[in-house]
């Protein structure tokens, strides 16, 4: 039975002007309700794990609330709304972000306090949601944030994967990857939607329709069914609540009776096995392609059943479909989601029986892509066979899009065989591929890179003839950003505090331009010490975490030198270690008087290799191996510690990130897209050692050259230097080659472990011209000693950079995107809005 609306009308009013209880007796009846109720626990029996959960499902009730208005509210005001599409959300945490956003960490504490925890063990008791590998899961996760706290309609589609980003283990100084179960226990941040479930159909076969050329159907025995699970985003300043939809390969109605009743036990749940496992893992590359057919159907899976479910809710407002760019903007993070193109055409073609023109304009308006890298490892094809036996209906459609797309080329440039060749979605190779960047190229309205640099680049790269064909506007750049909430206000509480009294309320958090007012106390000695004591409570917690996760002890005092994020050949933490090594054996050299007036130094490594990345897995056995040497040397003691943090994620971020002095992003020029961590250490007061890469760039523009060190050759150099190194063997400096001696004379233990990674420089041609760069990497260094031996300088150059880093907030990102690609307004619910 329905109720009739005005009814509704009324209930939801009543409910929506309910303002959320904050009274600690209120707080502490829910918490206990959640903690009998929920799970069946008692307060004399509860631990702090359910003491998390008790609490965390009773910030949630007050979300929940934000939440259904929110959503009620768009759909009312038939707001235009974004779906960013994304294969990787790397979430981290969420309680102690729910209780900033709705303001309760206060009370929340006491609550807690009263039942004997303290509110910091109980945030440690969340397990990461770790559904990313690296930066393009983090920014995702930024981004809905953004969308949240700035009022704009958006939701998040991804994979709700079982098993997410694998934990780390260090054994014998090597990588050891074990399964994430993150789902073990319950999980207060997702609500299961079983009513929100579509099928999606596998292989089989098509029939055309004998009276419309444009349509066929697929007759498939393969369908199975993906469920949402909805996540809240919690917004902070406002009532908004966004929501992230990932989709669980549900497969109940493939279990086999028949099979069962007739002994075939295996047989009985073959079917539900094949399915479920679609979104079992996330595939642990950062920056690479597998290729691997499970992927490929991950990835359908994903894009049927977000475009079913944005086409569902658009058919509500009763507009036609020809319409649907005006409610609905799309983005695709990466190519991951570029499916999402033929799928929405099929469902146009074949279910709305739409003519292809029109299909064809429906969906170039709506979808739009951002391309995040250039490194042709990472660039996704899928052999044309494997797309035609799993989605003969899209691998048609495909043939049929880069058909029209280069008969309107050679009519432009008639003649130019090549350049057909070069823009083709089909690359002619054997077996034929389909180049989903060009793909989602040819299906969008707009592309852009990461940082200007980045879009550069993609426009006298990849898309050069692309620039040609379809006009310069269309490519665009949208420098990436990050989320104040978590990278400032809630991993840095003592510095936030302190902007915060400069700005004199909390604001900026919302508002990242007022922390220009930074620059008016640079020079008042007292906010100067308590800025400088700030990061001192940093460094101690962090060095207290290192403790913990390595049992190597660090003198907070010392400088603290960080380089965290994936392994990766071309972010050069071969160069960082080959580095210490050097600087180990200078330590040596010198008398113990020379020595000890050395700056002491801690260098902090963390990251994870994919799996089957083996150079990246050397490297971190390299940095381990080094390590053990180095801080078990009594003569080095404090001058230089070694340390490499296992398991990085989120969570390790929020404490290393606020504790670094000197942090650095040191890829090959021309490699690194944007880089986001490199925003998050200057925006938490450390600077930056690195590259003329990425958005390193837009940073020292914004914060002016003094107050960063930069080095190394430029990206239009790269080229060169690459040819040249093709021919001739490179020429190592001095540092260098003695750091190649120590290791291949067994300082570290056997060299002969590590000579691939010394081939890979002088026999393999130096692709990321670590030899090149080398030495005015170690000048770099040397000028980054002098500065922080000048305190005064450093925490000068500290507070100026974090008074000048509005720009990479990214709620700056995302309006840019909301104004110039999305087309969409914030729309704010009040507590009068309900009464439309
Ligand atoms: C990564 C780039 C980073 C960039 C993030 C987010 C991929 C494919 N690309 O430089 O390497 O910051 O994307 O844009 O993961």
């Amino acid at each position: 039975q329905t109720k009739t609306p005005s009814k509704v009308d009324n209930m939801f009013q009543n409910y929506s002007h309910s303002e959320i209880a904050r009274d600690t007796a209120t707080i502490k009846n829910s918490v206990i309700m959640h903690l009998t109720a929920t799970f069946l626990r008692t307060p004399t029996s509860m631990d702090s794990g359910h003491a998390y959960l008790a609490s965390a499902f009773s910030v949630r009730d007050r979300l929940l609330q934000r939440w259904n208005l929110t959503n009620e509210f768009h759909d009312r005001m038939k707001a235009k709304r974004v779906y960013y599409m994304s294969l990787e959300f790397l979430i981290g945490r969420t309680f102690d972000n729910a209780l900033l956003a709705l303001d309760l960490r206060k009370e929340y504490g006491q609550t807690l306090g009263e039942v004997g925890f303290r509110l910091e063990d109980i945030i440690d008791e969340e397990r990461d949601a770790a559904l990313g590998n690296g930066g393009l899961g983090r920014l995702a996760a930024c981004y809905v944030d953004s969308m949240a706290c700035s009022d704009y309609p958006g939701w998040g589609y991804g994979l709700r994967y079982k098993y997410g980003m694998f934990q780390q283990q260090i054994l014998n100084g090597y990588q050891v990857e074990v399964p994430d179960c993150w789902l073990d226990s319950p999980n207060p941040w997702e609500f299961p939607r079983p009513d929100v479930t579509y099928p999606v159909k596998f292989y089989g076969h098509l029939v055309r329709d004998p009276n419309n050329d444009d349509r066929y159907i697929w007759e498939s025995n393969v369908v199975y069914d993906a469920m949402a699970f909805d996540v809240p985003v919690p917004g902070y300043g406002t009532t908004n609540v966004g929501n992230i939809r990932l989709w669980s390969c549900k497969t109940n109605s493939l279990f086999d009776l028949n099979k069962f009743n007739s002994g075939d036990y295996g047989g009985a749940t073959g079917g539900q096995v094949a399915a479920q496992i679609l979104t079992d893992v996330l595939y642990p590359n950062d920056n690479t392609n597998d290729g691997k057919e499970l992927r490929l159907r991950q990835e359908y899976l994903f894009c049927s059943a977000t475009m079913q479910d944005i086409i569902a809710r658009f058919k509500k407002t009763g507009r036609p479909m020809s319409e649907l760019p005006e409610l609905a903007a799309i983005q695709l993070n990466d190519t991951h989601p570029t499916l999402g193109v033929p799928e929405l055409m099929r469902i146009l073609l074949d279910e709305e029986e739409m003519s292809w023109d029109d299909a064809w304009e429906v969906t170039t308006r709506t979808f739009a892509f951002t391309n995040h890298t250039i490194l042709p490892e990472a660039m996704e094809k899928w052999p044309v066979p494997m797309l035609d036996k799993i989605l003969p209906r899209h691998m048609g459609i495909i043939y049929k899009i880069n058909l029209y797309f280069l008969q309107a080329v050679e009519k432009r440039f008639p003649g130019d065989r090549d350049l057909l060749r070069r823009i083709s979605i089909i690359e002619e190779s054997n077996p034929q591929q389909v180049r989903m960047a060009f793909l989602a190229c040819v299906g969008s309205h707009k592309v852009n890179g990461v940082a200007a640099i980045h879009s550069d680049i993609i426009k006298q790269t990849i898309f050069k003839d692309f620039v040609r064909i379809q006009g310069e506007d269309k490519f665009i750049n949208k420098t990436n950003g990050v989320s104040p909430r978590r990278w400032m206000n809630e991993c840095n509480p003592d510095m936030s505090d302190l902007i915060t009294d400069v700005v004199g309320d909390r604001s900026w958090v919302n508002d990242l331009a007022k922390v220009k007012k930074l620059e008016e106390r640079v020079a008042d000695e007292d906010f100067r010490r308590r800025w400088w004591d700030a990061k001192q409570k940093n460094k101690q917690r962090l060095a207290e975490y290192i403790l913990t996760t390595t049992g190597i002890q660090v003198n907070p005092n010392a400088l603290f030198d960080v380089q965290v994020k994936r392994i990766h050949e071309y972010k050069r933490q071969l160069m960082n270690i080959l580095s210490v090594i050097y600087r180990y054996h200078c330590l040596k050299q010198m008398t113990p008087e020379v020595r000890a007036k050395e700056l002491h130094r801690v260098v902090i490594f963390a990251g994870k290799a994919a799996s089957g990345y083996w150079v990246a897995k050397q490297v971190i056995k390299l940095i381990n191996a080094v390590a053990e040497v180095v801080n078990a040397d009594e003569e080095i003691g404090d001058v230089l510690k070694v340390v490499f943090i296992p398991d990085y994620s989120v969570t390790a971020a929020e404490y290393i990130i606020p504790a670094s002095d000197i942090s650095q992003h040191i890829s090959t020029a021309g490699t690194e897209a944007s880089g986001t961590s490199n925003m998050k250490f200057v925006l938490n007061g450390g600077i930056i050692l690195g590259t003329v890469d990425g958005a390193n760039i837009e940073i020292g523009e914004e914060i002016g050259e003094e107050q960063i060190f930069f080095f190394g050759c430029l990206a239009h150099e790269v080229e060169d230097f690459r040819h040249y190194l093709r021919f001739n063997q490179p020429k190592p400096d001095d540092a260098l080659q003695t750091a190649f001696d120590m290791i291949q004379r067994n300082t570290f233990g056997d060299g002969a472990i590590f000579q691939p990674l010394i081939d890979s420089v002088v026999r393999g041609g130096d692709v990321y011209l670590l030899s090149v760069d080398f030495p005015s990497y170690i000048q770099a260094h040397n000028a980054v000693e002098d500065a922080y031996r000048n305190r005064e300088e450093w925490i000068t150059k500290s507070i100026l950079s974090v008074a000048r880093m509005s720009k990479f907030s990214s709620d700056r990102s995302i309006q840019e995107y909301a104004e110039e690609v999305w087309n969409i307004e914030p729309v704010r619910v009040t507590s009068c809005s309900m009464g439309i």
